[in-house]
């Protein structure tokens, strides 16, 4: 290098230096920075932040079951009752042929992955050996008092790959320590710890909140029961009006809200109280705590089976699955076992109906042979991943910079048009609740407007089947960016399948 005295140069070279000089370094850092782009879109794109609160491992599992069996059986099988008195002799628990693999059969054939039995209802009988009472299976003439119908059904259950859930009624109407604070409270848990060390994998444990209007007064230890649960089994779900983990939908219909959070402020809820029941169908967009609601309803009029009652109709268990499940819900079905201990044929045959109408609705997404265009995209996170087969993690995400408000994917049809009267739209709620609210277009024309979306928001076509060739559903509103995990477009031939729109 040849350094030049400065004194030796004119202004003029001074400054052409200096221009020289400030243009190489401009350049070099441009070219840093387009080094570092360069080396940072060569990076996997990273996935949106969540918006909290956000569901655990073992809801998300919940909620992916999306129909769960109750099995309500006890006393009142055989008294015609719905609630026992408590006074109910145990000679009276005498079920002929009891067959707990029948039931894990019925439930298998119906795609059921997890079964819920009344291990006790109101009337305080067991149907365990429980060391704590002696008015329980030991004192029935079944099997000699030497049965166990829970070890049978949980083993029936395993056996066909079923999990199992257990219904634990807190009011007990047989039980002298009702209404005696701390005796009863020690009394019931110890029945959840013998419970619940003795069977392991207990998926839900269900805490119903009825109590009959005259019953004793009674403070439940709440706070207690919970937390033994969870030292006992740390996978489980506990389901009260109020969670921790499931919440009651507020009806026994089967029926959620319209608009259905799966978030709440679980400080506005106590267990047994009357008027919770609108905010428990709906959530609360505002709500601080992951607390999704389950609908429970039976195939019958009854919870219990009776001689008198036969199950519901094909099509009022599809209305049914479309306000629970299709509204961000899990169903909770019961079937109830008869006198002799089996399914009756009649309620199994409805199940596999049921079964089967939904696999024909649901087998085939029209969605997957057109074209999916989206309003905007972040990298890596396109609209494929909207017709996969992984409906929780694999999602649609639009782009942070698309000026944030109109965000729509629309379904081309390729030649013919489309002919379909569902439309399923899901969300990827592992990263939580977003969309409040929603339209769908049919070739411009608005179909539906709808609010939440949450894990699978199912829409009818209100007058029967739709005909058109695009589709646009449009996110009116949300908390965030939306994530949508899954779309589709169906035809379920058991809807209106005589009326027809366009
Ligand atoms: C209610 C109970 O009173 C019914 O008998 C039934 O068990 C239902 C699932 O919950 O609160």
């Amino acid at each position: 290098m040849i350094l030049v005295p400065l004194g030796a140069l004119d202004n003029k070279s001074i400054m052409g230096r200096l221009w020289c000089s400030s243009f190489m370094i401009i350049l070099l850092l441009l070219l840093q920075q387009l080094r570092l782009c360069v080396s940072w879109s060569e990076e996997t794109p990273t996935p949106p932040l969540p918006i909290l609160p956000l569901p655990s491992y073992s809801q998300l599992k919940w909620q992916q079951r999306e129909i769960i069996m109750f099995l309500h059986f006890g006393v009142n099988t055989f008294t015609d009752n719905e609630w026992g008195t408590g006074q109910e002799s145990p000679a009276i628990f005498n079920p002929t042929g009891l067959n707990t693999t029948q039931w894990a059969t019925v439930a298998a054939d119906a795609g059921i992955s997890l079964m819920i039995l009344t291990a006790k209802h109101h009337d305080g009988f067991c149907l365990w050996p429980s060391k704590y009472t002696h008015h329980s299976v030991i004192s029935s003439p079944w099997q000699g008092g030497k049965g166990d119908v829970l070890k049978d059904f949980v083993n029936a259950a395993t056996a066909q790959g079923i999990d199992v859930g257990i219904y634990l009624s807190p009011w007990d109407r047989h039980d002298p320590r009702y209404g005696n604070d701390l005796l009863y409270n020690q009394y019931y848990l110890a029945q959840l710890q013998e419970l619940l060390h003795k069977y392991q994998n207990v998926r839900e444990i269900w805490f119903d909140g009825a109590k009959g209007a005259n019953a004793k007064n009674m403070s439940y230890y709440f706070s207690d029961w919970f937390s033994m649960v969870k030292a006992l089994q740390s996978s489980i779900n506990i389901f009260s009006d109020a969670g921790p983990d499931v919440r009651w939908v507020g009806d026994e219909s089967g029926s959620a809200g319209d608009t259905c959070w799966s978030t709440v402020n679980r400080t506005s809820l106590s267990i047994g109280a009357s008027n919770i029941t609108q905010y428990l169908n709906t959530g609360d967009p505002k709500g601080t705590d992951w607390l999704p609601a389950e609908c429970d309803v039976s195939i019958r009029d009854g919870w219990f089976w009776h001689k008198s009652q036969t199950p519901k109709k094909l099509s009022e268990l599809l209305d049914i699955y479309y306000n629970s499940v299709g509204r961000n819900c899990v169903l909770l079905l019961n079937v109830p076992p008869n006198t002799t201990g089996l399914i009756p044929h009649s309620d199994a045959q409805r199940l596999k109906e049921f079964k089967s109408a939904i696999d024909t609705i649901f087998h085939e997404n029209l969605a997957e042979d057109c074209f999916i265009k989206v309003s905007s995209q972040r990298g890596g996170f396109g609209a494929e991943n909207m017709l996969d087969s992984d409906h929780m993690w694999s999602y649609w995400a639009p782009s942070d910079n698309d000026g944030g408000k109109d965000h729509w994917v629309e379904i081309w049809a390729k030649d013919e048009g489309l002919r379909f009267n569902v439309i399923r739209i899901q969300e990827a709620i592992g990263l939580g609740q977003r969309i409040k609210r929603h339209e769908i277009y049919v070739d411009g024309k608005l179909m539906i407007k709808g609010t939440t979306v949450g894990y699978k928001r199912l829409h009818r076509a209100d007058g029967g089947e739709v005909h058109g060739r695009v589709v646009r559903i449009r996110i009116i509103k949300a908390r965030g960016v939306p994530l949508l995990s899954s779309i589709g477009l169906h035809f379920d031939p058991f809807w209106h399948s005589k009326f027809t729109v366009n």
